[in-house]
């Protein structure tokens, strides 16, 4: 019988560029952060509120994924000088080919940290190794409190997990409880911050990202 070729992991190109990646950023020093959440979930604002808060403290860079425009970056070249917008068009995730390319725009040796936001979206993004340090899965409580449930790759996957719009909790029908027990029954070992950004309630999660600096 005819043999015929069989492509056993379509995300073997991409995980070779992903290691390359990585590679460039821990000789460049730099911590890197895959951003990954619903749209309007409020990646954008987190970043703005971030930056906004490590200034002086952390030099940080942004490379932003949305479908079209650039609107993302330019809300966030406001509080940091640099920041890379990627048009994914079709594309529904970052891949590490978009990312290295983006990376050729930016003096990452200048960086300390570097906050990827992925295109608004809870499953691609979670597969692509774009040579990241860590993966942040943001949620928010209007979004519903079935999200991590469903999506239990994130949750799987993360290296923390943020719940966002805190400050909606009290006029949304989000049950905070079963929302913290489905992530307990996924992951009983995984962090999760509770914050809201546009609020500027986000010391926990700053701490955080501060001791990950410290820790290099
Ligand atoms: N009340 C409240 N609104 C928030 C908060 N964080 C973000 N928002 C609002 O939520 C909306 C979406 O925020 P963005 O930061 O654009 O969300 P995003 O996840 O970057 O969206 P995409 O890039 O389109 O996927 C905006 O109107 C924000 O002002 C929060 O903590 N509290
Ligand atoms: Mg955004
Ligand atoms: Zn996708």
């Amino acid at each position: 019988m005819k043999t015929i070729p069989v492509v056993e992991n379509v995300l073997k190109l991409n995980d070779e560029v992903a290691l390359l990646n990585r590679r460039q950023f821990r000789q460049a020093g730099v911590f890197v952060i895959d951003l990954i959440g619903a749209p309007g979930s409020g990646k954008t604002a987190l970043l703005e509120a971030t930056l906004k808060a490590l200034v002086g403290r952390c030099r940080a860079g942004v490379i932003v994924g949305d479908p079209a425009t650039s609107r993302d970056g330019e809300r966030l070249v406001c509080y940091c000088e640099q920041v890379v917008q990627v048009n994914t068009g079709h594309g529904c995730h970052l891949d590490a080919n978009q990312v290295r390319q983006a990376m050729g725009r930016l003096n990452v040796a200048e960086l300390d940290l570097l906050f990827i936001e992925n295109v608004g979206n809870l499953i691609c993004p979670v597969g692509f190794d774009l040579g990241q340090n860590a993966k942040v899965g943001l949620f928010s409580v209007s979004e519903g409190d079935d999200k991590a449930a469903k999506h239990p790759h994130l949750v799987l996957a993360a290296d923390i997990l943020l719940l966002n719009k805190m400050d909606l909790l009290e006029h949304v029908s989000f049950n905070r409880d079963r929302f913290l027990e489905d992530i307990r029954h996924l992951r009983a070992d995984v962090q999760v911050i509770e914050l809201a950004a546009t609020k500027g309630l986000l010391a926990e999660w700053i701490d955080w990202l501060l001791s990950r600096c410290r820790v290099r």
